[in-house]
This record gives structure tokens, sequence and C-alpha cells, in this order.
């Protein structure tokens, strides 16, 4: 072993080492037993073959027809795109060359908001990063392709044992010409409450660094002062800032003359002044309706000046409409999802927006076949991925009573469902909107939108109406992300909290005077770096080769817990990530194979040959071929 270990070296095999190495290097001594990478992979294998995907049980199986995706070929060599631009002549020139087009720029939103809203969010990067090249060389004129933030962040390191940054990189350097974007929470990051100024800082010039060029900026209650830090640092990082004012309520309606034309513009103008780019409109829901489309669009253009990026969903299935409606009022880009992921809580469908804008004076000049192509390879991932599939069929006109977010539609089903609730959904939707009401009318999108649904569900569960729930005399235990936002810890709406329910919420305490920010202490990034190398045991015996970047502080800094647990699985099971989407929720049957590309150009080729007995100590043992070689892997049979 000591020789292996010596033989292996990084030092020795550099050269680079003494006749004091030996005494000095205490790793060498280190002979437990480490498994490699590829034991790693055959264990988690083995683990979901014999016990299931603890996320896919008693979910529907993909069609056993359904096959591998395999992505368009490249048609050229990828042409200069709006990265190139932003590469060479910075944000500014971005928005100015926006504004100078006459076709309507597209973001496609299949990465990001399309699987969030339609899988919930359960896309695998590989599944990404395999059709990037096919978006570098076929689609180069396209505006942004979305493919990080919002819920992607949280739900790679939880759910799909995978590390969102290394997704990013993977999808910067196959994509070099197109610009990517992300959803960014302002204060919140892409989490669910407010952080620290200086986590949110670094949080964004590690994104940068890492390959977001577009970060589309937000706040939950609408509230710019809330938006500054974030906003800041992606100027200081030299990237496209799309300031974004979120659309709630019903332009045209007088009885909702709160969020008025006059409210919109005055957050435009507060956007700009803060140093927007580009000026995001985001219809989180989809109740922007064509004929407030138009009257919106043509003011913010004409008021504010800045180019403008139309983001919606197709709840109602509407969308389209409203985005021709914002094309012919002169909006600058428009979001769509590809055909095969779009309509429903997703983004209306890019093709036939390609399509329904050609041979008029905005035509796209997208390629129609590149994306037939394109959309061809997702419908085949999409088929992969039918446990996590909502079964919504339809459009929905509810979504004008209850304004859910398309990418909270699906999760509150779900979560409505394993509450017994999902017969009562129409209950659901009418507490989402008495609640709404409840907190004054508040713009919902994560993470309000989340706090609305804690108390819609609870109202629902608790058979609790709403003029109980305001009652003093009834008493509520509220839920904890109420209280939060309550205190003030998602910072303050347009017109205040009604004072009713926040004096009960808060049970007479305080609520917070200014931006959550201003009251949260810095993070001392240092003391976090050192105590997570203490924590993982980096630089000691049992960490094998493991390794803590920038990126991995960030993340834990987001998430702490969830981090750590990925990092825990991760020495279990290995970059999983190289999987194939089937093996990674389903397993594998006896006779199958799959390769995985572990590193570029290094594959495994893994054969499940037989799922033997399970032994007295409760192990199963399960028989693969690893490149050809017999291997046996026990894992615990839990099933
Ligand atoms: C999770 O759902 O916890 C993340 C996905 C991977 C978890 C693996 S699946 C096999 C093993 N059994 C579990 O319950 N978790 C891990
Ligand atoms: C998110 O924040 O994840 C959203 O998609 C909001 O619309
Ligand atoms: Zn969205």
């Amino acid at each position: 072993d000591f020789v292996v270990n010596l033989l292996k070296h990084p030092t020795f095999l550099d050269n680079t080492y003494t006749t004091k190495f030996i005494d000095t290097t205490a790793d060498l001594f280190n002979f437990r037993k480490r498994k490699d990478r590829a034991t790693k992979i055959l264990t988690y294998i083995a683990d979901i073959t014999v016990n299931g995907h603890p996320e896919t049980a008693g979910r529907p199986l993909p069609n056993a027809e359904v096959k591998a995706p395999k992505p368009p070929a490249l048609r050229a060599e990828p042409a200069m795109g709006t990265r190139n631009l932003l590469e060479q002549k910075g944000p500014q020139a971005v928005a100015d060359w926006m504004r100078a087009q006459q076709k309507v720029l597209l973001t496609d939103t299949t990465m990001r908001d399309g699987h969030q809203s339609l899988l919930a969010t359960r896309m695998r990067s590989i599944d990404m990063i395999r059709v990037a090249p096919a978006y570098a060389a076929n689609l180069p004129q396209l505006f942004s392709v979305e493919c990080w933030g919002g819920a992607t962040f949280d739900v790679a390191y939880r759910f799909l044992q995978e590390c969102p940054w290394q997704r990013l990189r993977d999808l910067r350097a196959a994509m070099p010409n197109v610009m990517t974007q992300m959803l960014l929470r302002a204060s919140n990051g892409v989490g669910y409450t407010n952080y620290p100024d200086n986590v949110v800082r670094e949080f964004v010039l590690q994104a940068a660094k890492t390959g977001v060029d577009v970060f589309r900026v937000f706040d939950s209650l609408n509230w710019v002062e809330n938006m500054r830090v974030a906003m800041d640092a992606v100027l200081e990082a030299n990237k496209v800032c799309e300031g974004t004012i979120c659309y709630t309520g019903d332009l045209l309606d007088p009885e909702r003359s709160k969020y008025d034309l006059k409210y919109y513009v005055d957050r435009a103008k507060e956007l700009k002044a803060a140093g927007a780019h580009v000026l995001g409109l985001k219809d989180m829901a989809g109740l922007l309706k064509p004929a407030a489309a138009r009257v919106l669009v043509k003011t913010l253009k004409q008021e504010i000046g800045l180019p403008i990026h139309f983001h919606t969903h197709d709840t109602s299935g509407a969308a389209a409409a409203t985005v021709l409606a914002a094309c012919d009022a002169g909006v600058d880009a428009v979001d769509a999802a590809m055909d095969a992921f779009s309509g429903g809580t997703s983004q209306p469908c890019l093709g036939s927006i390609v399509e329904a804008l050609r041979h008029t004076e905005r035509d796209t000049g997208l390629d129609i076949g590149a994306i037939r192509e394109i959309s061809n390879y997702w419908e085949h991932v999409r088929a992969q991925y039918a446990a996590f599939e909502s079964g919504t069929a339809a459009p929905a006109s509810e979504v004008y009573l209850h304004e859910m977010p398309g990418g909270q539609f699906t999760n509150l089903k779900a979560q409505a469902r394993s509450m017994g609730l999902e017969e009562r959904w129409p209950e659901v939707a009418q507490a989402y909107a008495d609640a709404n009401r409840m907190f004054g009318d508040i713009v919902k999108v994560t993470p309000s939108s989340k706090v609305v649904g804690d108390m819609a569900l609870m109202m629902v569960a608790q058979g609790l109406s709403r003029s109980q729930v305001e009652d003093p005399a009834v008493d509520v235990a509220f839920p904890e992300s109420v209280v939060d936002m309550m205190k003030g810890n998602l910072g303050l709406p347009h017109g205040g909290w009604p004072a009713g329910i926040q004096k009960k919420v808060l049970k007479g305490e305080k609520p917070l005077a200014g931006r959550p920010g201003e009251s949260l202490p810095p993070v001392d990034l240092d003391a976090v770096r050192a105590k997570l190398l203490a924590d993982l045991g980096i630089g000691g015996d049992d960490a094998d080769d493991e390794t803590l970047d920038d990126e991995d502080v960030n993340g834990y800094l987001m998430y702490p817990k969830v981090f750590m647990d990925y990092r825990a699985r991760h020495r279990l099971y290995g970059p999983v990530r190289v999987l194939p989407t089937k093996a990674f929720f389903y397993g594998m049957e006896p006779g199958e194979e799959v390769t995985a590309e572990i590193d570029a150009g290094k594959t495994l080729e893994i054969r499940l040959q037989a799922v033997g007995e399970t032994t007295e100590e409760g192990e199963a043992k399960v028989f693969f071929e690893l490149n050809g070689q017999p291997r046996v892997i026990r894992v615990p049979n839990r099933a």
C-alpha cells in the first residue's frame, strides 16, 4: 500500500519530491481502502436497482419504447453571437444592439424555466450539455439561453446529486457564442430568504466568473431598494444586468388599481436609475393579457428607453397572443421554450412564435428546421422524466383567480397531493387567492409565492377561512415562512403590510425597520472556508481526493445543509452526473449496458449481469461487468 501511495502521489509523479518527502507526507501512510470513482458509480446503480430511487417510486415509468435522446448534427461552425458582442464590447453595447434590432430577439428557457415549470426542475445536466453544441452551431442568433438560477441550483445538489456550478461551466464551454442567462432572486440569491450583502455579492461574482452572461434580477416584492446589492455586483462583473419588474394583478382592471400603469413605470424608472442595462418584464404566472401587454410595453418603451425583455408562462393558454401583442408594441426580446418543453405552466412555444412572426417586419430570422431538430431531441429527453410530469393536461383560466407562478403551480399541486388535499385543489386555489388578499395583494413569486402557498395549504388543511385567520380572537399557528415574511425578512411590499395581520402573526414582536441585508452581519468568508475544510476533513486522511473551491463555498453559503448532504452522498456514489438519465432514476435491467464518460475520453462500459441473493447481513450482491471485467458490488437491501 505504501508503495502504491508513493507511486501515485502527485509530488512523486512531478519529480518534485526530496528525501524529506516520505517523512513529511502523511497521506502516504493512509492505507484505508479507498473506492475509486467507477466503484462508487457502480454502487449507486446497484443501490437504485435494488432499492429503487426514492423520487420515482410509485410514479409513472417512461414508456418502454423511449429511446436515448440523440442530439442533432452540427450544421456549421458556431457563428458569432451575442456572447462575442458582450466579450468584445461589454453589456451596454449589448443593450444598444438590442434596441437597434428590428427583429424580435428570443431567449430559449428550456434548460431553466421550461423544466422547472413542467418537470419540477428535475432535468439533469447531461441532457443539457449534450445538446448545447447544437445550440451554438445551429441557432447562433438566439439572444440567450436561460440555463441557470431559480430553483435549478438547489435541486441539482438536493435531488440530482450533481454540482450546479459544473453544469454552468460545461454549458458555457459548449456554447461559447451565445449568452447564458440566469434568474437571480436579488437579495434572496437562489434561495428562499435574504442573505447578507457580501454573500449575495460573492455569489454573483462567482456566477459571472463561472459563466453567466445575463442576470435577470428580480425582487419577490418588486422592492428595488432590495435589489441594489445584486444589481451592483452584476455591474461590477461587467455582465448584462436585466433589472426586472414582476407583473401581477390585471393592468386594465380598475378594481386592481394597486398595480396600475403608474406603478410599473415608477418601478422601471427606479430600475433604470439603479443601473439596469435591460428592463425585464417578468410575468411569472402568465397574467398579462394581450390588450394590457400592448399598453404596458408601449408605455415602458416610451417612458424608460431601455430595451425590454418579456417573460411569461402559458398556464392560461393565451400566452402566445400576449407575446405577439408585446411584439407589435415594440418589445425587444421575448422568452419561449423549445416546442417539446412549451405550453402549460411553461413558456409559450418557441417554434410557433418564430413562425407567427415570419414574413413580418419583426421576423426573428431563426432557422425553423434547426428549432425542430433541437425540439425533437428535447421530446426524447422529456420522455425520460415521466415520473416528474404533473399530468396537467389543459390550459386553465383558473390562473387568473389564484395567480400562482408557473414554477410553483406543479410543486404546490404535488405538495397538496402529499397532504391528501389533491381532490380539494379548487379550495387550495381559492385559499391562495384569499391569502394573497389577506397579505395586502402582493407580488407572488419565489419566495413570496411560497409563503402564500404555505398559508393556503394550512387554511385548507385546517379548514380556516380568511376571516377566521384575521380574527384576533381565533388562535392560529402560522407557518414559519409567514412569520418570517411578516417580520420583514423578505423586505417590504408596495404600501407596506396590512397592520392587522402583521400584528397577529408577530404577536407583539417588532418587525424589521429597513432592508434585511442592512441588519445581517457580513459572513466571514475565510472562517467559513476553514470550517468547511475541517468539517469535510480535506487535507486530512478520510476525504479521498476531495477538494473545496470557491464555487463550493458559495454553494454552501446558499444552502449549508443541502450542500453538506450532497458532499456526503458524493463520497458514497461518486460523479453520478455522468450516468444516462434512465439508469440514474430507475437503475438497470439484467443484460442492459450503459456507457458513461467519466472524464473527457475516458468511458466506463457498464453492464449489469444479474442481481444476486441477499446475504444474511441484508446485503444484496449485484454483478456487473465494468469495461469487460467482472465486478461484484454489495449494497444494503432496503426494499
Ligand atoms: C435524494 O433523494 O436523497 C437524492 C437522490 C439520490 C439519493 C440516493 S438514491 C439511493 C440512496 N437511497 C436514498 O434514499 N438516497 C440515496
Ligand atoms: C424562481 O425564482 O425560481 C422563479 O422561477 C420565479 O418565477
Ligand atoms: Zn418564469
